[in-house]
């Protein structure tokens, strides 16, 4: 008797460090655009593992790929409400909100992968970091987005000329818009959730992405010509609401960090894979590459240039960047 009330007292005790547990657990909404799988969700994925583990499981996220929680700028303005926690997100949303943003954001700002690493997980990279307090954001990490190129349904893009009074599909910045317009052709800024439909009804030629998104959100099947002119290499956004930030402890900031920063070589190392696999994939669906001469596309940039880095701090950014080896 003895013995079983024993072993009653411990499962009823046990029960309630359990639900304890369960209901000292704080879940964190995470936004992504990218469908489950892609490097971008996956290294989240990973973030909410290491911080689950570390916190004893105070604390867990939960992801909702394919742009389920609404496309890019309006989940911007969630985090910065606080309605979601966290957001992986492109940086370039952000060049009309936070002036910083831009400089990564620029065309053949970056000579290489390599490059834009450095100079992201330096000096640079941590003024724009602390650039995202000011709207309300604390931005964990920075990832690798590829390079951007232009992609349409008409033909092989061998140099600017051919560009010419064409219609693209671009990301949400003006940036975009007027490094376009340099080059000759129209841009729309449009959500990345319209592309596939915009092009196959032909209401714009084509759009500009990296090799994963051509490959994931199926732009492969309806506009097969894809141009290797690299015109922009910018860095994915982790970013945590401010305000679901200064509910942590210092030690469970320290821990959100570290998980952060672990989780970009592990993005780092999917993300070469499947840039590979996803160009292997869409020539073999049929695709055609072409490598144009690329210093008559960075030639054409002078005036995108002039207008978005007009200020000082800006103009010694771009600076900084390119001394950095
Ligand atoms: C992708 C990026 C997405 C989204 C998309 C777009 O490369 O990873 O976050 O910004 O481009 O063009 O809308």
């Amino acid at each position: 008797m003895l013995h079983f009330s024993r072993l009653a007292g411990a499962t009823l005790l046990a029960a309630a460090l359990m639900a304890g547990t369960a209901s000292a657990q704080t879940v964190l909404r995470s936004a992504d655009t990218h469908p489950d799988g892609y490097p971008t969700v996956e290294a989240v994925k990973y973030f909410g593992e290491l911080v689950k583990e570390r916190t004893a499981g105070r604390y867990a996220v939960e992801i909702y790929p394919s742009a389920q929680l609404g496309e890019e700028k309006d989940t911007i303005e969630q985090v910065r409400a606080g309605v979601i926690d966290l957001n992986r997100v492109s940086m370039a949303p952000f060049n009309g909100l936070i002036p910083e943003t831009t400089v990564p954001s620029l065309p053949y700002i970056f000579r290489s992968e390599d490059h834009m690493r450095k100079v992201m997980d330096g000096a640079v990279g941590d003024q724009i970091a602390a650039s995202f307090e000011r709207v309300g954001l604390v931005l964990l990490a920075f990832y690798d987005g590829g390079a951007r190129s232009f992609y349409n349904s008409k033909k092989p893009i061998n140099s600017v000329a051919d560009l010419a009074g064409m219609k693209f599909r671009v990301i949400q910045s003006d940036i975009f818009v007027d490094m376009v317009a340099a080059l000759g052709a129209n841009a729309t800024p449009m959500p990345y959730g319209e592309v596939y439909s915009a092009i196959e009804t032909g209401v714009i030629d084509g759009a500009e992405n990296n090799f994963p998104s051509y490959d994931t959100a199926k732009h492969a099947e309806v506009a097969r010509f894809y141009s290797l002119d690299e015109h922009t290499m910018v860095p994915e956004a982790f970013v945590m609401a401010k305000s679901s930030w200064d509910k942590l402890t210092p030690e469970d900031q320290a821990i959100f960090k570290a998980a952060a920063k672990e989780s970009v070589a592990r993005q780092r190392e999917l993300w070469a894979a499947k840039v590979k696999e996803s160009r292997a994939k869409v020539e073999a669906a049929g695709s055609q590459i072409t490598t144009p001469d690329k210093q008559p596309f960075i030639d054409a940039m002078g005036p995108v240039y002039e207008k978005h880095v007009k200020d000082d701090k800006l103009k010694a950014m771009v600076e900084a960047i390119k001394a950095v080896q």
